[in-house]
């Protein structure tokens, strides 16, 4: 199936798990700041929309993406999150940053999440300049933090409804 005109943000609300029992912390970068700020927001909302506890929200800022995978390592520990959401915005320079933070967070993401066995989500945009990043983060194409925070949502609720709670 095509899916490359969906937007993921348009999800069916009676789809989204309650979350007033989930703690579920957020990591975000500070690199791209307007960009990662509007994701952060979008995020925290719909956490809280869902029932997630104000509380039970805990937030972490990162310098960069590159130390998100680090940065959520963090908050499983000390907050002992169901799931940490993991916001950066990396924009495709002139160097080959691009790929080595790129690679580095996503297997660094999908590493730990196998190490806890809780969610690390990825909402990192990987765009080759700001107008596309303006567009994920509450843009025409969404904004990729609420899509984190319904993932993060469904993912907790999908291992809570494995183990009895
Ligand atoms: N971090 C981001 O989150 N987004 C970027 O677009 C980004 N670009 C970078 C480009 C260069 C050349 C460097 C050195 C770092 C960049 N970083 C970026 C920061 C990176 O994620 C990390 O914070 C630093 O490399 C320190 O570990």
């Amino acid at each position: 199936m095509n899916t490359k005109k969906v937007n993921l943000s348009e999800y069916d609300p009676d789809s989204i798990p309650n979350g007033e029992t989930f703690n579920i912390g957020i990591v975000a970068a500070e690199w791209n700041p307007a960009i990662t700020d509007a994701m952060l927001q979008g995020a925290y909302d719909t956490l809280r929309r869902y029932g997630v506890k104000e509380e039970n929200i805990p937030v972490l800022h990162v310098p960069g993406s590159f130390e998100l995978t680090s940065g959520a390592q963090m908050m499983f520990e000390h907050y002992d999150c169901d799931a940490v959401i993991c916001i950066g915005c990396v924009i495709q320079g002139e160097t080959r940053h691009f790929d080595f933070i790129c690679e580095a967070v996503a297997n660094g993401l999908t590493n730990l999440s196998i190490k806890v066995n809780r969610p690390a989500i990825f909402s990192v945009l990987t765009t080759n300049n700001i107008a596309q990043a303006q567009d994920r983060a509450g843009g025409k194409h969404g904004n990729k933090g609420v899509e984190g925070a319904v993932t993060a949502l469904k993912m907790v609720h999908a291992k809570k409804s494995m183990s009895n709670g």
